[in-house]
Parts: C-alpha cells; sequence; structure tokens
C-alpha cells in the first residue's frame, strides 16, 4: 500500500555532516563541550535563526532557545547559502562565548608593563577621552588612528568609521580587511567600475568548468565545497596553487604553478586561448575596453618563457587553455593565492581578463570571482568607512560627501575630503612619530600582521594603545593600556554580509558576561564622552543604524534602499545587494541573483576594462643563505585566524595540532638528516622560530607552509606590498631550516 511505504528519502540514509559529540552523552559543562547539539535533558522552549559568525559563507543556523538564551544551534535547512550543512566552526560557534578568558570588565594599565587592572565603565570612558585628547592637542587630531574588522556587524563599523572620522577628527584608519580583501577591491573597481563581487553560490552548482586560484575552499570555506560537489554537471574542477591542498586533491586538474608566477602564467594563458581561437568576440566589442591592447601585451609571454617561470609544462597550459575555451559556463574563483602577493591586483585583473575575454560573465555557472573572508568582510568593504566614504562613496568627491551628510543629518564640513592612511602607513606612522595614539577594535595584529616584530615594536611606542576585544587575553591586549571589553557575535543585533553580497542577519541569543558591552553601545558611549554624541542622537539601534545606511545606499551600486528593515531579512533568508524597492518584488524563488547579466558594467560607459602591466620580481627572492620559500595560509576547518575564538572549544581542538608546525617535502628533509616529527628552526631574515617538521609531498621542495594560526609565523614574514591594494604579501618570504635550536626565542 502506498500509505505504508517509506518515500525515497526515509530509504536513503541522510548525508551525514560534521557532527559534534553524541548528544545522550553530552554533560554541558561551560567550554568543555561543544554546544552544537542541545545537550541531553535540555528541552528548548524556542528557535530562532542567524548566520554564522566565522566566514564569509555566511550559513545560516538554527539557534535553539530556552528561557532567552541559546542551548545549542543546528544549521538551518532553509537558508539559501548552506541548506542545512554547517563546518566544525560553526557547529562550535556558540563555545567561545562561554570561555574563562572573556573580557568581562573594562581594565587599565598604569604604566608599561604593569598590571591590567579593573576600573568601572565611567572611569574607561573618561581616561579614553582624556588621553586620545591629549595626544591630539600635543601632536595634531591626525596623530590618532585606529585599526578595525571585518568581523563586527556592518552598523558597528559604520559607527565606529563615522564616530572617528566625523566626530574625533580622526583621518587615519583602516581595517583587517586590509590583510585580506584590498585586492580584489581595487582590482574590481578598476576593472568594473565598482566594488562588486558578481556571483551568486548557486554558480557552484551551475558551472561546467570551476577554476579555483589560490583558494583551498575544502579548509576555509567548506560549505561553499559543498555546493560544489551539490554540481550535477560533472564539472571539470581545476585548482591552480603551488601546493597540493585538500581541495587540489578532490579537484580534476591541479596546476602546481610556483608560487607569486601567477600574472605570467595567467598572462601566457590568455595568448593561448587567443591563438586557439577561444575568444568571445562579440562579448568583448560590445562590453569591454582596451582589449587590443590587452592582446598587444600578452603576446610576448611565450609557452616557453611562461613554462620556465611557473613550471606548467605547454602541454598541461594546452589541456588547461583547451578546458577552459571548450567550457560552456566557465567560472573562476580566486582568495588568498591571489589577493596576499606583491603584484596581486593586477593578478586578480589577469584573472578577471580571462573571464572577460571568454564571456564568462553575467551568466549563471560563470564569473570572476573573488570569494571573501571574514563573516563581514563584505561589509566592511562597503560600510567601514575606512577606504571608501559609507556605502561606496567616495571621500574626495564634493558630491558624494554632500550626500552622505544629507543621509546623516550632518555637516558635510566634518567629512574628510582625503581617504586616510593604510594599515601599513599606519604602523610606519607610529614608528614615525606621527601616530601617537591607537584604537584596535577586533583585530589581533599582534599575531595577524606581517613581520610581526616590527607590529609589537610599533605598539610599544605609542602614549596610548586601547583594544576593544571579547577576550583578555590576546596577543594585541598584551600591550594595551585601556581594554574595553566587548560582546561578540551572539550577543548582539546587526548584519553580516558574506561573499555573494548577501546580507544576513545577527541576532542577540546570549548575554554578555560581567559588564562587556555591544562594540554598538561602546562607540555610542563614547560618542557621549566625547561630546559629539548630539551627531549620533538617531543612531540609537543597530536597525536604526541599518536604515540609515540602506538610504546612505541610495543611487549606488549596492543600493539597498529596497529594505525596510530586519524582517524583511529574516523573513527572506537574507538578501543579495543590490535590493531597490523594485527588486524586491523580481526576488526569485530560490533567492539567487549574480550581476552583469545585462553585461553593464559600473563604469560611466558602462563597459569593462582590461587591465594589466609587466610581472615584477618578488621583494625576498630565495639565495643560497635562505634558499625556501615560505607559504602561510589555513592550517584546518577548526581553526580560525589568531584562535582566540576555535582554541576556545575542546571540540575544535582535538581537530588540529595543538603547536606550530611546518610542512616539508620528504626529499628536503631527508637531504637535511630530518625525521618526522622533530623539531626544526625555520630562520628568515627577521627571526627564527622552532617547529615540528611535517613531511608531506603536499609542498613541493624548496617550498614550506606554515599554518597563519600559531603566533609565531608572523616573524618570519617579510612586510612587502601590493603596489595599488596595500594588502601585504603574505605567502611569500625566504627563509632556511636548521635542525639547531633558534638563536633566540
Ligand atoms: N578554517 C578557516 N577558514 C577560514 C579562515 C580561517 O582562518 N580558518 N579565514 C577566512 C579568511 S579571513 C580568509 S581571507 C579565507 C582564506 O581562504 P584561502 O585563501 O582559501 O586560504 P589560504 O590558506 O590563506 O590560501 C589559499 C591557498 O593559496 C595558496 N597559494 C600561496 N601562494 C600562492 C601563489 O603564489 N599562487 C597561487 N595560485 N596560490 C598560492 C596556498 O598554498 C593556499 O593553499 O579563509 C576564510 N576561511
Ligand atoms: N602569515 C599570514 N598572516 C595572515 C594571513 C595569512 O594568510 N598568512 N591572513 C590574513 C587575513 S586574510 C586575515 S583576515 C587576518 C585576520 O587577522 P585578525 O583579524 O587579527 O584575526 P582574528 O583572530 O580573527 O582577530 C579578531 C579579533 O577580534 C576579537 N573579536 C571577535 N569578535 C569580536 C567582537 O564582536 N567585538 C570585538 N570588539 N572583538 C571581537 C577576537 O577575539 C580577536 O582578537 O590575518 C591575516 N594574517
Ligand atoms: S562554512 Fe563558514 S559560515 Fe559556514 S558554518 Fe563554517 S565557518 Fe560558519
Ligand atoms: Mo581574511
Amino acid at each position: 500500500m502506498a500509505g505504508s511505504r517509506k518515500s525515497l528519502k526515509q530509504l536513503i540514509p541522510p548525508v551525514r555532516q560534521w557532527h559534534g559529540p553524541k548528544t545522550d552523552r553530552l554533560v554541558r559543562k561551560p567550554g568543555m563541550f561543544g554546544l552544537g547539539q542541545v545537550p541531553a535533558g535540555v528541552v528548548p522552549d524556542a528557535t530562532t535563526t542567524m548566520v554564522c559568525g566565522f566566514c564569509s559563507t555566511g550559513c545560516g543556523l538554527n539557534i535553539h532557545m530556552k528561557d532567552g538564551e541559546a542551548v545549542g544551534l543546528t544549521p538551518s535547512t532553509e537558508y539559501p547559502v548552506n541548506l542545512g550543512m554547517a563546518c566544525p566552526k560553526g557547529w562550535e560557534a556558540l563555545t567561545p562565548l562561554q570561555a574563562n578568558d572573556r573580557a568581562t570588565v573594562p581594565m587599565m594599565r598604569e604604566k608599561r608593563g604593569g598590571q591590567l587592572e579593573e576600573v568601572d565603565w565611567d572611569r574607561a570612558l573618561v581616561v579614553f577621552c582624556e588621553r586620545f585628547k591629549e595626544v591630539q592637542e600635543k601632536h595634531g587630531s591626525d596623530s590618532v588612528a585606529f585599526l578595525s574588522t571585518g568581523q563586527i556587524v556592518a552598523e558597528e563599523m559604520a559607527f565606529l568609521g563615522a564616530l572617528t572620522k566625523f566626530g574625533m577628527g580622526i583621518k587615519h584608519g583602516d581595517g583587517n580587511t586590509r590583510q585580506c580583501m584590498a585586492t580584489a577591491v581595487v582590482a574590481y573597481k578598476q576593472s568594473f567600475g565598482f566594488d562588486a563581487p558578481p556571483y551568486t553560490y548557486q554558480d557552484f552548482e551551475e558551472s561546467d568548468v570551476i577554476v579555483l586560484v589560490g583558494s583551498n575552499l575544502c579548509i576555509a570555506h567548506p560549505i561553499m565545497w559543498q555546493r560544489v560537489e551539490r554540481n550535477l554537471h560533472n564539472p571539470e574542477i581545476i585548482v591552480i596553487d603551488p601546493r597540493k591542498t585538500e581541495t587540489a586533491v578532490a579537484a580534476t586538474q591541479h596546476y602546481p604553478i610556483a608560487p607569486k608566477s601567477d600574472l605570467m602564467f595567467f598572462y601566457g594563458l590568455a595568448r593561448l586561448l587567443l591563438e586557439k581561437g577561444y575568444v568571445d568576440e562579440e562579448f568583448v566589442a560590445k562590453h569591454c575596453n582596451d582589449f587590443a591592447d590587452f592582446q598587444q601585451h600578452v603576446a610576448k609571454f611565450t609557452a616557453q618563457e611562461v613554462e620556465k617561470r611557473s613550471g606548467i609544462s605547454i602541454h598541461q597550459m594546452e589541456k588547461l587553455a583547451d578546458t577552459i575555451g571548450q567550457g560552456k559556463r566557465v567560472s573562476f574563483w580566486w582568495t588568498m593565492g591571489v589577493n596576499q602577493g606583491h603584484e596581486a591586483v593586477r593578478t586578480a585583473q589577469a584573472i578577471i581578463n580571462i573571464a572577460l575575454m571568454t564571456g564568462n560573465i553575467g551568466r549563471p555557472g560563470t564569473g570572476a570571482n573573488s570569494i571573501t573572508g571574514q563573516c563581514n568582510a563584505m561589509g566592511s568593504r562597503l560600510f567601514s568607512n575606512t577606504t571608501n566614504l559609507l556605502g561606496g562613496h567616495d571621500f574626495a568627491n564634493q558630491a558624494d560627501r554632500e550626500k552622505v551628510a544629507e543621509a546623516l543629518a550632518i555637516d558635510p564640513a566634518v567629512i574628510p575630503e582625503e581617504t586616510g592612511w593604510a594599515y601599513d602607513q599606519i604602523i610606519e606612522g607610529i614608528h614615525a612619530g606621527k601616530i601617537k595614539g591607537l584604537w584596535v577594535v577586533a583585530t589581533n595584529g599582534a599575531h595577524s600582521w606581517i613581520h610581526q616584530d616590527r607590529y609589537r615594536e610599533a605598539m610599544d611606542k605609542l602614549e596610548f594603545l586601547v583594544v576593544q576585544d571579547m577576550y583578555a587575553t590576546t596577543e594585541t591586549v598584551a600591550q594595551a593600556d585601556l581594554l574595553l571589553p566587548a560582546a561578540c557575535w551572539g550577543e548582539k543585533d546587526g548584519v553580516f554580509i558574506n561573499s555573494e553580497r548577501r546580507i544576513g542577519l545577527v541576532k542577540k541569543v546570549a548575554k554578555a558576561p560581567g559588564s562587556a558591552l555591544s562594540d554598538f553601545n561602546i562607540f555610542r558611549l563614547i560618542a557621549q564622552y566625547w561630546g559629539c554624541g548630539e551627531m549620533f542622537s538617531r543612531w540609537s539601534s543597530p536597525e536604526q543604524v541599518f536604515r540609515i545606511l540602506t538610504k546612505v545606499s541610495r543611487g549606488q551600486p549596492c543600493d539597498i534602499s529596497g529594505i525596510d528593515g530586519y524582517r524583511t531579512l529574516d523573513d527572506l533568508g537574507g538578501i543579495q545587494w543590490p535590493c531597490r524597492e523594485s527588486d524586491l518584488d523580481g526576488l526569485n524563488a530560490d533567492n539567487q541573483r549574480r550581476l552583469f547579466s545585462d553585461g553593464r558594467f559600473f563604469h560611466a560607459d558602462g563597459r569593462a576594462k582590461f587591465l594589466f602591466s609587466d610581472p615584477v620580481e618578488v621583494a625576498e627572492p630565495t639565495d643560497d643563505e635562505f634558499p625556501f620559500i615560505l607559504l602561510t595560509g589555513r592550517g584546518s576547518s577548526a581553526q580560525w585566524h589568531t584562535q582566540t575564538r576555535t582554541k576556545k572549544s575542546a571540540v575544535l581542538r582535538k581537530l588540529y595540532p595543538q603547536s606550530i608546525y611546518v610542512e616539508m617535502h620528504p626529499d628536503d628533509a631527508e637531504r637535511l638528516g630530518i625525521g618526522p616529527n622533530d623539531t626544526i628552526t625555520v630562520l628568515s631574515r627577521r627571526s627564527e622560530v622552532a617547529a615540528t617538521a611535517m613531511l608531506t609531498p603536499t609542498v613541493q621542495p624548496g617550498q614550506l607552509f606554515m599554518p597563519m594560526h600559531y603566533a609565531k609565523a608572523n616573524r618570519l614574514t617579510m612586510a612587502s606590498f601590493d603596489p595599488f591594494s596595500r594588502q601585504p604579501s603574505y605567502k611569500f618570504c625566504a627563509v632556511n631550516v636548521t635542525t639547531s635550536k633558534p638563536a633566540f626565542i
């Protein structure tokens, strides 16, 4: 009988994603066990939805509540991003909130090297204002700067950017997005006329060829990888990465390119595509500029020369050109293997150029697609008021300043007429004695910034360093004069914008510990104490600010003026920008949209630009003294950046090595007499670091890989930058290894 037969769905065992510990054995002790699943004996009385606070994938999570507090979570099956899936970090997202090193009260240090001591909020805020004003009076208003983040909600980013730049007279402020996305921002702006990643995640499922450049999706964006796995078109999956990463292993073609040879490689590839007649002449003629010059430029990159530089044979390059040229829907994706390089912007544009010349843009399954990193990297690009004026506007443009001033009901004269310094300029500004006060919000530069010793020396030179963090124990807090304790993801409301431009909602589902306050409320209080509270009288709640931001965005490519509030975002499962009122009605059933389907780009003439330059040498090539190339990046899907959060979960800690290690090819190890798990010393011109040798053929001979999650990795890295984006080149410096102990620790 039909009624008694099990449906097909019931017969097939569900695809099991990573699971936390078994529910029935879970005894909940704060900070001890995963909270992914609701603990035994606890019956939730409500469920709400919100997006994850780690990576830019922006998965939807169901948060199960009891008496108004989160008691567990499960990935949301309805959210268009993750369709019921989550990675280990997502499952464990609630655990770091309960760590016992949370910053619970403001703390101050009387003098450098002294202990941090508790103070009340009133004292902390008075000191904050007095000390920064003192610095500004003594050294000029530009002598105070801030460094912020891609990991707080957009409303808070906007508040920090507006408070500092419009209220406190601070000109220089940047964020950790510089470490991460600056290259993609500049590349898109120059090529398309606006910082606009064009894709929707559905494109992972629609492509017949997927090209991943310097992107380890399986580790860094596991749920995007799940979307690739759902692709029913039997796609060619191409990975271009010096290492045979987890993603390369799962791919159908891997090109183990020599580090930082990508620019030359893509020019060579473009030349081959031209030669083989794979150009979409009509698309190029209708929608692009400067193609003839580009053609001329790439003609000089002969296959022989490219083979010599990149290590990829002519035969392999031909195969790649044919796969791309014959593909119907080819998508190109890149991440930090491209963005963090000495000629990163031109490399990103070399990828964009190939998408343009083959007409792979604006259609399902195509695109020149930069994948973002942090949960709100896209929010910081548009709304942090650092590299551009709120809403993707231009500080230098008077009409833009007036427009933003009107939306904010402030005097246009308070808006600076130029963009402030980039991250590296702020650090060097401290060394040069120009910056004397620094406010660091939700970033841990003393671990994550390139050439770490120089960063830490800079912090020591400051007259006043304020760090605003959820933990009291970070490397950056260790040098702070004042620590402001912040509530974190799950303890406050706001929005994140994910990689595919989807604005997703974050909600307060837990109480912040002690007297920690949301970054939003800290900014409100500072505005009051500083004396510019009036300017922000309308910035009364995150949702109010969200509405202001939608107004600011009107008329921009990132126009979200059609979104009337949080409720709409929640009801629709997030909304991708742009979203004018007219777009809302047209939202298709699966809520997926991509840009450029009409072939119109954001330059005044509606055309995209081919941009290119000659490749240049890296800042620190290898030599006899330092013969190895050091690559750095993500080590496992259970580790997040500087580990302030992920090391607080016992479940996650089981999934990665606890101490610093370096991956090395077994041939190199044999030559140097290094055995598996030996402690070796990695030396660069900057420092020496002891690490466990992990012998694996996934790295090429002559190359080493060290995950960024261990604080010492950046003692080795060399401070060099892309000239256009000023993004650090974290993925190349010259090092050596020895079996003796480090000379200094
Ligand atoms: N688990 C986890 N996930 C994360 C993060 C995390 O910390 N942990 N961080 C998030 C953030 S903020 C970011 S930005 C993303 C980063 O995501 P990814 O960029 O995917 O991660 P990385 O490991 O930094 O770098 C990717 C790859 O670039 C390769 N690479 C190095 N040099 C070159 C080169 O010259 N050419 C090419 N083609 N490839 C090269 C490396 O071998 C590496 O495999 O991940 C996000 N997701
Ligand atoms: N060698 C090397 N270095 C790298 C990279 C690499 O590939 N190689 N990658 C770079 C990249 S792409 C990135 S994005 C950076 C990341 O570098 P960071 O931004 O320094 O890393 P996180 O550990 O994410 O730091 C976030 C900080 O904010 C705190 N925090 C979290 N939530 C909140 C909140 O809501 N409010 C407040 N006030 N604080 C909060 C955390 O405790 C933590 O101290 O690292 C870069 N560094
Ligand atoms: S893939 Fe990213 S957004 Fe999704 S659960 Fe994992 S960390 Fe969170
Ligand atoms: Mo990043």
